[in-house]
C-alpha cells in the first residue's frame, strides 16, 4: 500500500514538474523567411507571411524577424541564397533567435545544408511541415492522434536522414571506400522502418475498431454526418451547437486533431444521426501528412453526408474553399452528398454575405452563425433532406 501511494505521489510530482517546466518554458524566438517570385504581388507575399506568423503563434513561438527574398527559383543547396543564410545567422545570433522557419517544404539536402551552416549560430532550421507537426504534437490528446503524428514525423524525417547519409558518404568516402556515415545511417534507416511498421500496426487496430463501430451503425441504420473545413472555420463550434457537446473550440489553428462524435436528433425523420468533427485542413498540406491522418479522416470518408463549413468572414474565403475542395478530392469523397455552410455570418454585413452567395453562383449554400446559433434550424432541415 505504501509502495503504491509512493508510486502515485511520485507520478504526481513528475506531472507537476512537467507542468511547471511547460509554464516557465521561454517562448522560442523565430525568424521567418519566405521566397517570393519577383513578379508576385506584395499583397500575396504579405498574406503568406501572415499565415506563417499565425502558425508560429499557435505553436507558442515569438516572431522576431520577418524577411523575404526575391528569387526566380530556390537555391538548390540552401533554399535561400547563401549570403542570406549568413546574414540571417548573424542577425539571429544577436537577437537570440532559436529558430529559422522557412515557409516551404524543404528538400532533405536543403535542410541538412542549412542546419549545418546555422549550427554555429545555435539556430535550428524548420520548414513549414516541421512547424505544423510541432503544432499537431502540442494539440494531440488521444493515443491515436499521437501515433498519427509520430508516423507523419517519421515520414517527414526519414528522407532527411537518407539525404544526410548521402552527404556524409560523399564527404568521407573516396572511390571504393564506404563513407563514415553509411553504417550508422543504415542502422537508423532500419530503426525508422521498424518503428513505422509498429505504428502502422497499432493504427490498424484502431481502424479495425472503427470498422466494427461502422458496421454496427449500418446495422442500426444510423446516418453519419461529417463536418469538414479549413482550420478555424468553426467546425467544433458547429458540432457543439448541433449536438450539445462541449468540445474545445478556440481561436487557434488546429485546436482539434482527432475525431469527436455527437448525436443530432432529426425531428422530421424521428431518428438520431451521428455528427463527427475532425482535424481542419490547411493549404499546402503535403500528401504524407494527409495519409498519416487517414485513420482520423476515415470518419469523414465513410460518412453519408459532408457538412463543408467555411468562414464567411475570412478575407481568404474563396481560397480556403478551394483548398478544402481539393483535399476532399484527394480523399476521394468529392462525389459524396455535401452541404456548404457559410459560418460566422454574424461577423459580416448582410450585403457582403449576399455578395459571397452571388459569387458562389450555382453552388448552393446556407448561412449560419454556429456561435450565435442562428440558421441552425434551416441547416437541420437541409440535413434531413440530404441524408
Ligand atoms: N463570431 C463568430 N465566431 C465563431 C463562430 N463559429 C466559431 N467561431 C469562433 O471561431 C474560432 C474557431 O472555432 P472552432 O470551432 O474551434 O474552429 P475549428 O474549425 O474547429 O478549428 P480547428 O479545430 O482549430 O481546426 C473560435 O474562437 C470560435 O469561437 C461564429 O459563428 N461566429
Ligand atoms: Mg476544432
Amino acid at each position: 500500500m505504501s509502495n503504491l501511494s509512493f508510486g502515485i505521489s511520485h507520478l504526481f510530482v513528475i506531472w507537476h514538474l512537467k507542468l511547471v517546466i511547460f509554464l516557465f518554458m521561454p517562448q522560442q524566438k523565430a525568424i521567418l523567411i519566405d521566397i517570393i517570385h519577383p513578379k508576385m504581388l506584395v499583397e500575396h507575399a504579405l498574406d503568406r507571411m501572415e499565415e506563417l506568423e499565425e502558425l508560429v503563434h499557435t505553436y507558442g513561438g515569438i516572431v522576431i524577424v520577418k524577411k523575404w527574398q526575391k528569387r526566380f527559383a530556390p537555391h538548390p543547396k540552401t533554399y535561400i541564397g547563401t549570403g542570406k543564410v549568413v546574414e540571417l545567422g548573424k542577425e539571429g545570433k544577436k537577437l537570440g533567435a532559436a529558430l529559422l522557419i522557412i515557409n516551404a517544404q524543404l528538400k532533405p539536402r536543403q535542410t541538412y545544408e542549412l542546419s549545418e551552416q546555422l549550427r554555429k549560430y545555435k539556430i535550428q532550421v524548420w520548414d513549414r511541415i516541421d512547424l505544423i507537426l510541432k503544432i499537431f504534437a502540442k494539440h494531440a490528446k488521444t493515443t491515436e492522434a499521437r501515433l498519427e503524428i509520430e508516423l507523419a514525423s517519421i515520414r517527414h524525417m526519414g528522407p532527411r536522414i537518407f539525404g544526410m547519409g548521402m552527404e556524409l558518404s560523399r564527404q568521407a568516402g573516396g572511390i571504393g571506400t564506404v563513407g563514415i556515415g553509411e553504417t550508422n545511417i543504415e542502422r537508423m534507416k532500419r530503426h525508422l522502418k521498424e518503428k513505422e511498421r509498429r505504428i502502422k500496426d497499432k493504427l490498424e487496430t484502431y481502424q479495425k475498431g472503427r470498422n466494427l463501430q461502422r458496421e454496427s451503425r449500418k446495422r442500426n441504420n444510423l446516418k453519419t454526418i461529417a463536418i469538414v473545413g479549413y482550420t478555424n472555420a468553426g467546425k467544433t463550434t458547429l458540432l457543439n451547437a448541433l449536438t450539445g457537446k462541449r468540445e474545445y473550440a478556440a481561436n487557434e489553428l488546429f485546436a482539434t486533431l482527432d475525431t469527436r462524435v455527437g448525436q443530432l436528433f432529426l425531428p422530421k425523420r424521428a431518428e438520431v444521426a451521428l455528427v463527427s468533427d475532425t482535424i481542419g485542413f490547411i493549404k499546402q498540406l503535403p500528401p504524407e501528412l494527409l495519409n498519416a491522418f487517414a485513420s482520423t479522416l476515415s470518419e469523414a470518408v465513410d460518412s453519408d453526408l459532408l457538412l463543408h463549413i467555411a468562414d464567411a468572414s475570412d478575407k481568404h474565403f474563396f481560397q480556403q474553399l478551394s483548398v478544402v475542395d481539393d483535399i476532399l478530392k484527394r480523399l476521394g469523397v468529392d462525389q459524396k452528398p455535401r452541404i456548404l455552410v457559410l459560418n460566422k455570418s454574424d461577423l459580416i454585413s448582410s450585403a457582403s454575405l449576399s455578395e459571397l452567395v452571388h459569387r458562389l453562383g450555382e453552388r448552393k449554400s446556407i448561412c449560419i452563425s454556429a456561435q450565435k446559433g442562428t440558421g441552425l434550424g434551416g441547416l437541420i432541415s437541409k440535413i434531413e433532406n440530404a441524408v
